[in-house]
């Protein structure tokens, strides 16, 4: 039999069927909690460090004290990984309140629980990359920046699960959602992109959009290929009409959207842009400077 995976919690490792939490985590009763989704190529953990750093961003914003320093932290997640043997793997790093009563009070708990599980990667299906996703303008709107944005990566993902709900049920691939005041936002676990007039446009964090780190490394490919790359705000118009839109994110790296509510976009295929930043991701990924090794 195949070795059961190993996931560490607060300090131990567990085999998966026997890795539980208490059903009092307040990561579980009020979704207090942060996490980052992280991915490892060919024994390099890209930007573990960053990943690592906006953990920390999130966890000062919601007032959390993570009881092991940011070094300690990289060495969890390595550890995890040599743990399992993985050399390519999704890592969901997750720290929540801890144990607390019934009562959404975070005084009551006293100590953070610590999660951090390496898997193997189920691999996005290639023709996905090849011809581009389908998505749609959801009716749910991103959380402002003034109520729980993403901008802090919290275990409140419900706003992005009702978005996903709607694309499900329409037969589509993705969900895009709209800021409050109906500018384009961001997908429901990636960063959306645009090229219009040849640049490159991606909305700012203060759409409620998550600042992430595959968005901000496009950001530099893009720029270090010879294009223009801006952030601002984006409206549905542009959306449709744009010459290419694109998601980024860990799970997803650069995937072409070839339609979205029906709108074909340009020519329906990939364009040279989006060729270009899904190559240069690809090899960006692979770099030993970009990444932590296992
Ligand atoms: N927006 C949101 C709301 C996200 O959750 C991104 C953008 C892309 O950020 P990064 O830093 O990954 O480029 C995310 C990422 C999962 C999972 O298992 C979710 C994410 C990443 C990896 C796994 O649901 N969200």
């Amino acid at each position: 039999m195949e070795k059961e995976l190993q996931v560490y919690i607060d300090g131990a490792y567990y085999p998966k069927s026997q890795a539980k939490i208490s059903v009092f985590d307040h990561g579980l009763l009020y979704g207090d909690g942060v996490f980052e989704g992280i991915r490892a190529y060919n024994g390099l953990v890209f930007k573990l460090k960053e990943h690592v750093d906006r953990l920390y961003r999130s966890t000062h914003m919601i007032m959390l004290q993570i009881p092991v320093t940011r070094e300690q932290m990289v060495q969890i997640v390595l550890e995890t990984l040599r743990k399992n043997n993985l050399k390519d793997s999704y890592i969901r790093l997750v720290v929540t309140r801890g144990v607390g009563d019934l009562g959404l009070n975070p005084r009551k708990c006293l100590k953070p629980t610590i999660i951090v599980i390496a898997d193997t990667i189920a691999l996005h299906k290639g023709e996905a990359k090849e011809k581009g996703v389908t998505a749609m303008l959801s009716w749910v709107k991103r959380d402002p920046v003034d109520a729980t944005s993403h901008e802090i990566k919290s275990l409140n993902y419900l706003n992005s699960i009702l978005a996903k709900i709607e694309a499900n049920i329409s037969g589509v691939d993705e969900a895009i959602c709209l800021d409050k005041n109906g500018y384009v936002c961001e997908g429901v676990a990636e960063n959306i992109f645009i090229v219009k007039n040849g640049k490159v446009l991606t909305p700012p964090s203060y759409t409620g959009a998550l600042p992430g780190i595959t968005a901000d490394e496009v950001m530099k490919l893009a720029r270090k290929s010879g294009f223009e790359a801006t952030e601002r705000n984006i409206t549905p118009y542009e959306l449709f009409n744009a010459e290419e839109v694109f998601f980024t994110g860990t799970a997803a790296e650069v995937v072409p959207i070839r339609e979205i509510n029906k709108r074909i976009i340009d020519s329906g295929k990939p364009g040279p842009i989006t060729k270009k930043l899904m190559e240069e991701f690809a090899k960006l990924v692979r770099d030993p400077n970009q990444g932590i090794a296992v």
